[in-house]
């Protein structure tokens, strides 16, 4: 790439706060803490191999998952970029059960921030590609005060930022602001996040689906019929298609993205103690589906839009179904044959 054309992160921001002339910098202020964070995040995960930092800490999450170090030292590392910059009225984190307060000695911002600090961790020590997701929204409850979980519990529709980084072969952050998506590569050399995906647009249609197909029997009739048919020969639209399926949803997510196809982590009745399903509104399924959306993609819970579920709490789980438009659609058409 020419570096006469090379954009970092940071101009990017500016960039987008000059388009907002009512705009006080204080949403571009958290953005620099979140690419500060993914920095120190790419550190310890591209040396985790090398150090006794793998493997469990030994105590269960809110989810009941035993929690690898990473995840606790990625939690605490976005905790503190935050804590202090005076950006937040609050925080919500897979790794923690009750929202995270501001401390009441720091300014209290008109922002909220809900994230997985890595997701897939379980995929952690088999060197399999883990990530960061983040969502952002503007606090509900009067500003100067502390945030609440009102402030927290909203719409993925009202998110004003969402998006995630992925530490695979490289580094790389996502997001939208609800004006399309990009996507930033980390130079290691320089310690920048350059602009290496511009206006990233999922394809209409693709030839990959992505499921735990050892869920099968623990499906609805609709998911199954439908899974039936995408690997069937000479259906329309090239079939088979060729299953992808990592473990790691924000990898999946992203694959997605770039090729195509459809992920589905959908309701299972396998698991009696997730009745609604295993991934997360707030901090998985809301910000991963807004960036879909934005990229000309379709989210859904199997009878809405995932931006438009309304969460009763900070760990609410939803089946999700998110992709290609073309892919989506289709297979909310055989849900609705199958399952209504
Ligand atoms: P399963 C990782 O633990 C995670 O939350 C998502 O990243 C991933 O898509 C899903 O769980 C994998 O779940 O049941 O297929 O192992």
């Amino acid at each position: 790439m020419s570096s006469l054309r090379t954009c970092t992160i940071e101009r990017h921001f500016i960039e987008q706060q000059e388009k907002h002339p009512e705009a006080t910098g204080e949403l571009t202020r958290l953005m620099h803490q979140l690419a500060f964070a993914a920095k120190q995040i790419t550190k310890e995960v591209r040396s985790a191999g090398l150090s006794d930092i793998l493997g469990a800490a030994g105590h269960t999450n809110i989810q009941g998952e035993v929690v690898q170090k990473l995840d606790e030292i990625s939690n605490d590392m976005i905790y503190r970029a935050f804590d202090h910059a005076g950006v937040l009225c609050c925080m919500a984190s897979e790794e923690r059960e009750k929202m995270i307060p501001i401390p009441n000695e720091f300014h209290y911002g008109k922002y909220t921030l809900a994230f997985d600090p890595l997701d897939g961790s379980s995929n952690i020590d088999a060197n399999i590609n883990v990530g960061t997701i983040f969502s952002i929204h503007r606090r509900v409850t009067p500003e100067g005060t502390p945030g609440t979980e009102a402030d927290l519990l909203q719409t993925g529709r009202e998110q004003v930022v969402a998006g995630y980084i992925v530490y695979g072969s490289s580094t790389m952050m996502v997001y939208t602001t609800g004006h399309g998506v990009n996507g930033f590569t980390l130079e290691p050399s320089l310690g920048e996040f350059l602009l290496s995906h511009p206006d990233m647009r999922i394809p209409k249609r693709g030839t990959y689906f992505s499921i735990n197909t050892g869920n099968y029997h623990y499906w609805s009739e609709g998911v199954k019929r439908y899974v039936d048919h995408v690997i069937t020969p000479n259906n329309e639209h090239g079939t088979p298609y060729s299953l992808r399926y990592i473990g790691s949803m924000i990898a999946d997510v992203h694959r997605t993205l770039l090729y195509g196809g459809i992920f589905m982590y959908p309701l299972d009745f396998k698991d009696p103690k997730n009745p609604k399903g295993k991934l997360r509104l707030l901090y998985e399924a809301a910000p991963m589906s807004m960036v879909i959306e934005q990229a000309g993609g379709l989210s859904t819970n199997g009878k809405q839009s995932i931006l438009d579920v309304v969460p009763t709490g900070l760990h609410d789980r939803v089946p999700l179904f998110v992709g290609s438009e073309d892919n989506v659609y289709e297979l909310l058409g055989f849900l609705d044959k199958f399952d209504h």
